[in-house]
């Protein structure tokens, strides 16, 4: 007892011989609690959008692709197939589980490409692979998880070893963090298990994958047949990596020599879902990107258009 009062005694003396430094320590911590609970139920720091407006979370436009990172190009290739109204939020704010791109729809957040895709098929009805067998779902699938688990940790290890540090990040990302960026990676790829190999078996790796994707393709116009597919925003996502954005002397022209009809699938891809592709890259990081937030106009031209068919010209003179 009498050590709590000798205790309580000391700690009152402290106070009063500091007021300044007390009510410092007093503001702080209250401005730090009331800031807590007025973000309370929103630490992701969802934005505010129009109702049934999805609003992508993702890295800022890229030098050569819309993005940073190709799980938000097949994302928002995606939403763009699938005609859902969406603006984009580029804050760089990660999602739940600590990556991008992630969604939010009327409040409610979702992490991961795949699975914020599988939520709005569910939330909206629609289903891309619709003209699909069970079998054509089945391969899609297959390719799908080809793309998104292996071909990109491929892609990883030669955008962050291979060439020291990826070469469109560099032109916008500080190298101090670029460095600390390459370690996290490095460490990623060796808990991932593509770390472990050497550059000719990643190497060997990676061609078997776009053997695959060849393969798939065949002499179709996308993946799975005249129309594009939920398969076809994954493989395009990644390759736009390979097409656009690849500096190195194993990965820079590998698509574009080896693999033809998979350079002119990306071309395809890229002509008919993005022709707005030159405003929404910044050009070698030369320039800003002028389109970011899709306009409320392209949600009329959607919505009018009963979300049937695909019509890349309405899309394109709609967007601000
Ligand atoms: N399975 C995820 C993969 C997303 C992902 O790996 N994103 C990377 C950028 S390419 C990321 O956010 N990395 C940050 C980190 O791991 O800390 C998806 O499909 O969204």
């Amino acid at each position: 007892m009498q050590f709590v009062e000798r205790v309580t005694d000391a700690v009152t003396t402290w106070v009063f011989n500091h007021p300044y430094v007390t009510t410092g320590v007093v503001a702080i911590t209250t401005a730090h609690f009331l800031q807590r609970l007025a973000h309370r139920g929103n630490k992701l720091g969802i934005v505010e959008a129009p109702p049934d407006t999805v609003v992508l979370y993702q890295l800022p436009r890229g030098p050569y692709t819309p993005s940073l990172t190709p799980f938000a190009v097949k994302l928002e290739t995606y939403l763009r197939l699938a005609k859902i109204p969406y603006q984009n939020d580029m804050k760089m704010k990660s999602s739940s589980k600590g990556k991008f791109p992630w969604i939010s729809y009327n409040g409610e957040a979702v992490a991961d490409s795949q699975i914020s895709m599988e939520f709005l098929n569910t939330k909206l009805g629609i289903d891309l692979n619709k003209g699909l067998t069970d079998v054509e779902r089945a391969q899609a699938h297959a390719v799908q998880v080809m793309v998104d688990e292996h071909l990109y940790w491929c892609l990883v290890y030669f955008r962050w070893v291979y060439e020291k540090y990826a070469h469109s990040l560099a032109l916008v990302v500080p190298k101090y963090v670029l460095f600390f960026m390459k370690r996290k990676v490095k460490q990623q790829l060796y808990a991932q298990g593509t770390g472990r190999h050497s550059t000719e078996e990643i190497k060997k790796k990676l061609i078997q994958d776009l053997e695959a994707l060849s393969a798939q393709l065949g002499d179709k116009k996308f993946l799975m047949g005249d129309n594009p597919t939920e398969v076809d925003c994954s493989a395009f996502g990644m390759l736009t990596v390979l097409v656009f954005s690849s500096h190195d002397d194993i990965t820079g022209t590998i698509v574009k020599e080896r693999f033809p009809s998979l350079y002119r699938y990306t071309m395809r891809m890229k002509e008919t879902v993005w022709p707005d592709w030159d405003e929404c890259i910044t050009k070698g990081a030369t320039v800003k990107a002028t389109k970011i937030v899709i306009s409320h106009r392209l949600i009329k031209v959607m919505l009018a258009d009963g979300r049937s068919g695909f019509d890349s010209h309405a899309l394109a003179g709609s967007m601000i």
